[in-house]
């Protein structure tokens, strides 16, 4: 805790590790009252550094100096300095053996890093920083040692104890404790480290792989979870097989052991053989977990499986090239989840979460590039920059070079840098030599930041039947970035003739033979393009499958919108054609007064999404969906939340009453009979009768609250049961709602992600008031410990009840700053992520931004603000 500013970390002052550590050899004692940690670390001079001080750095957090040895010989205290956060040795050989004895109280951590408890259980957390509140060590990902990890503890209260790699010893100790030993034959950086301890059940299954190894796989939980890891499991083996066929990557270890556990600050964690997930994120059972949660865990399991490879194997060699591992696993994990179920539902979720959240971040006080250049507190910098745009710019590599370039590029990537802590440079040059492209401009993707604007617009010759489109790009201005250079951009597109047909493709000057779809490469600020051969002015589909993260400027009309959303091959397009209609009727009912006409096309395109089944079921179930408002307000030059959110309420109310029939005809078509199974198919189909009941109850249609009560009481699971939950929660029948409220909660009260999933309902309701949300976090089940529950309830407040976030008397500001700092104390990593929608102060219209910003001041002038939250605060308000 500070009250003087927070250093900065440069990208350019990067330096090689003056000392290598070969060898890490850990005890860990641990008791209730605390934890001794033992470690001996073989350590020599770094040949590649040029200072050559003879003088050792080693960085520590929160830690009590027990002991310390050189070469077996105690060290006196003039022969090294402990300044906390710092141990130095001013002289030391080139080649040493360091013992060092620390005492750590894991009992009363509460920051979720280094080591600490949950649920009785002793758990890591490593990564960025972590290791360093366990042992004074070389904290950073460019030293990679080999780890052998013994853990003492007491026999009946921890009979499970875990660490990477494999377990080579085993006994009993006095006084009924007991040990394990563990030894991991890959060298890795400390953040990979990982331990547990703690009275847990073990699920066992195996995977044999393409090289006939057959790999134990051993889940750990709570015993009341027992029942909760098949999905993992599955998820896990599918994984396996699918990094093998799509990357040639097998697994290389002998055990792949996963741990659920309740408190922890991010998703999961990818130590190596051991990762940790947050419950949430690995334990499902059809009766407790929604499709959303199925689809979220099959999704991390496989971005931490993946991490084995880009990450772990190969990884990063600070922490400026975080998105080395993150942007190109994040790729890597939504490729999956797109080759499991629906690729273009896969593609649109992707992209929404983009669009809504990450060009936010782009656009505002925390603006970085996917490679940022310098930080204060490296955990503020797990953005969606860093995750979703860098693994848009790998997905934009993928579709320059193609899949088969892209694989020998990755092979190469892969057999190159084995075993080596690297840059993203590395991982863009090996695409380079695999492929023989020139990725230079390319790489402006990675070192400036915000989102590109692509204006385009038109021009129809008929005389000479070509049809000519302008393009021309611009980067805004991003704080400390300005005049910035034209990128690399892969724009992909189609043109429609009158009767939806295709165009087939032909540039003016250009031989490639005529195609449907092209991927036009925009290098300059301008280009134009010619097609020729065109009979008659086309409908152009632009950015197809949104092939590259940008924002497009083009005048289209409601036309040619409502052309897009029934003709576009492309299933991306129909549905961004779809969204931009909904946005751009909705904006124009911001001004409006009340009787302003709704326009009468958008309710017969929805009519035809509700009755034509011979659509895609999938993709009619996200077109349905109509722009949530934070994508609404991220669109708006100076927001009016309340306007807006009251234009949307008006158009989904509208649409709602005139398509009561088409609703309640698509709920029937679409309930009931077969047994719960997760394909998109059925994924789908309960998406649809439950988008319906919610429209339906929206208006208070009383045929509607019957159905919705009928299915809360009847449903055989999780998805079905919170539909109609929040169906009523976010309708006027305040009766019904209080009662299916207690009811659920009184069924679930004993599972914590079930509780999540209540809390969430009632904080994220427009119909819920700033005191509900208040009495939430008086109730029982409310823990300022689980990071869990803070999100559920404060986080989902903030995020998604945005008209009463943004109540015009400045109270749903007041509030966040008020837990920001309450909670800044005890979870500094999760109060700086809370702060979030405050630092967009700037963006807002009056009204909003001048009390945000106040708040924002409430914070910055509490007394002893965590480095965390003083970046956060501190550069928004710069
Ligand atoms: N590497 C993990 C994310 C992660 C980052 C930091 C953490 O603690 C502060 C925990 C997890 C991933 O990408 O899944
Ligand atoms: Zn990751």
């Amino acid at each position: 805790m500070r009250t003087n500013q927070p250093q900065t970390v440069y990208l350019s002052e990067y330096r090689v590790p003056a000392y290598l550590v070969d060898h890490v050899d850990l005890r860990f004692e641990l008791f209730e009252e605390g934890a001794r940690v033992h470690s001996t670390l073989a350590v020599r001079r770094n040949p590649e550094s040029e200072d050559t001080s003879g003088r050792l750095e080693l960085d520590g957090d929160s830690l009590v100096l027990e002991g310390l040895q050189l070469d077996g010989r105690d060290l006196e205290p003039g022969q090294y300095e402990n300044q906390g956060d710092r141990l130095v040795i001013p002289e030391v050989p080139e080649q040493f053996g360091l013992t060092v004895v620390t005492w750590i109280e894991p009992q009363n951590n509460t920051r979720l890093e280094g080591l600490y408890k949950s649920s009785g259980m002793f758990c890591t957390q490593c990564e960025a920083e972590g290791f360093r509140c366990i042992t004074f060590f070389p904290d950073r990902p460019d030293v990679m040692a080999r780890f052998r990890t013994r853990i003492e503890a007491d026999r009946a209260g921890y009979p499970v104890l875990l660490s990477n790699g494999n377990d080579v010893e085993r006994g009993d100790l006095e006084g009924g404790r007991h040990f394990v030993t563990w030894e991991d034959p890959f060298p890795k950086p400390c953040y990979l480290f990982a331990l547990v301890a703690g009275d847990l059940v073990e699920k066992r299954d195996s995977f044999r792989t393409c090289t006939g190894r057959e790999i134990d796989l051993r889940m750990y939980v709570e015993p009341r979870n027992a029942d909760k890891c098949d999905h993992a499991m599955d998820s896990l083996k599918r994984s396996m097989r699918w990094d093998e066929d799509i990357y040639g990557r097998e697994y290389d270890l002998d055990i792949f052991m996963i741990v659920a556990v309740d408190d922890f600050n991010m998703g999961a964690m990818e130590n190596k053989g051991l990762n940790i997930f947050n419950s949430s994120c690995v334990l499902a059972s059809q009766d407790t977990a929604t499709d959303a949660t199925f689809q979220r865990i099959e999704a991390i399991v496989a971005h931490e499986y993946f991490h084995n490879w880009s990450g772990n194997r190969v990884t990063c060699r600070d922490w400026f090239q975080l998105s080395l591992k993150e942007g190109f696993t994040v790729f890597r994990d939504s490729r999956f989840s797109a080759d499991m179920g629906s690729t273009t539902v896969k593609r649109i979720e992707d992209v929404t979460l983009l669009r809504t959240a990450q060009f936010a971040e782009d656009g505002g006080p925390m603006a970085h590039p996917v490679r940022p250049s310098s930080y204060m507190e490296i955990s503020n910098f797990y953005t969606l920059t860093i995750y979703e745009k860098g693994a848009e710019v790998v997905r934009m590599i993928h579709t320059l070079l193609g899949p088969d370039l892209f694989r020998k590029g990755s092979d190469l990537y892969f057999e190159r840098h084995d075993g080596q802590a690297v840059t993203t440079d590395d991982f863009v040059k090996a695409m380079e030599d695999a492929s023989g492209r020139d990725l230079t401009r390319f790489r402006r993707w990675y070192e400036q930041a915000g989102t590109p604007v692509v204006t385009v617009r038109d021009e129809y010759d008929e005389a000479r039947q070509v049809y000519r489109l302008d393009i021309h790009q611009t980067v805004p201005d991003t704080p400390g970035q300005t005049g910035k250079q034209p990128q690399h951009i892969p724009f992909a597109l189609g043109l429609l003739g009158a009767d939806g047909q295709p165009l087939a493709l032909k540039l003016v000057g250009d031989d490639a033979p005529p195609a449907e779809q092209r991927v036009l490469e925009l290098t300059e600020a301008s280009h134009s393009f010619e097609f020729e051969g065109v009979a008659a002015r086309p409908v152009p589909s632009l950015l197809r499958d949104f092939s590259a993260p940008v924002r497009v400027d083009y005048p289209w009309t409601r036309e040619q919108l409502l052309f897009l959303m029934s003709h576009d091959p492309d299933g991306f397009n129909r549905w961004d054609a779809g969204q931009r209609l909904a946005v751009d009727v909705i904006e124009s009912l911001v001004d409006a007064g009340e009787d302003a006409e709704i326009e009468p096309r958008l309710v017969s395109a929805y009519r035809h999404l509700l009755t034509d089944e011979g659509l895609d079921q999938a993709l009619v179930a996200k077109m349905l969906q109509l722009p949530s408002e934070a994508y609404l307000i991220e669109l708006a030059a100076a927001p009016r939340v309340q306007q807006i959110y009251r234009a949307r309420t008006r158009v989904m109310n509208h649409l709602a009453a005139a398509l009561r029939e088409e609703l309640l005809a698509c709920y029937h078509r679409n309930n009931g009979g077969a047994e719960y199974r997760l394909t998109s198919d059925d994924i789908a189909r309960r998406t649809l009768r439950n988008t319906a009941l919610g429209w339906l109850l929206e208006i208070g249609d009383a045929e509607g609250r019957v159905l919705a009560l009928r299915q809360f009481r009847e449903a055989d699971n999780m998805t079905d049961r919170l539909g109609a939950l929040r169906a009523l929660v976010n309708s006027d029948y305040h009766e019904d709602r209080e009662q299916v409220l207690d009811a659920f909660y009184q069924r679930w009260q004993d599972d914590p992600q079930v509780v999540e999933l209540w809390f969430s309902v009632q904080s994220g309701s427009t119909r819920g008031s700033l005191e509900q949300v208040r009495a939430l976090m008086e109730h029982a089940a409310f823990d300022w410990k689980n990071p869990n529950k803070v999100r559920s309830v404060i986080g989902v407040f903030a995020g998604q009840n945005l008209a009463a976030f943004h109540a015009e008397d400045g109270s749903g500001y007041r509030f966040l700053a008020e837990q920001v700092r309450h909670l800044d104390a005890s979870n500094p990593q999760i109060a700086a992520r809370l702060v979030t929608p405050l630092t967009r102060w700037r963006k807002f219209a009056s009204v909003h931004g001048e009390q945000m910003k106040a708040a924002l001041e409430t914070i910055r002038d509490r007394e002893g603000l965590s480095k965390d939250v003083y970046e956060v605060v501190h550069k928004s308000l710069a």
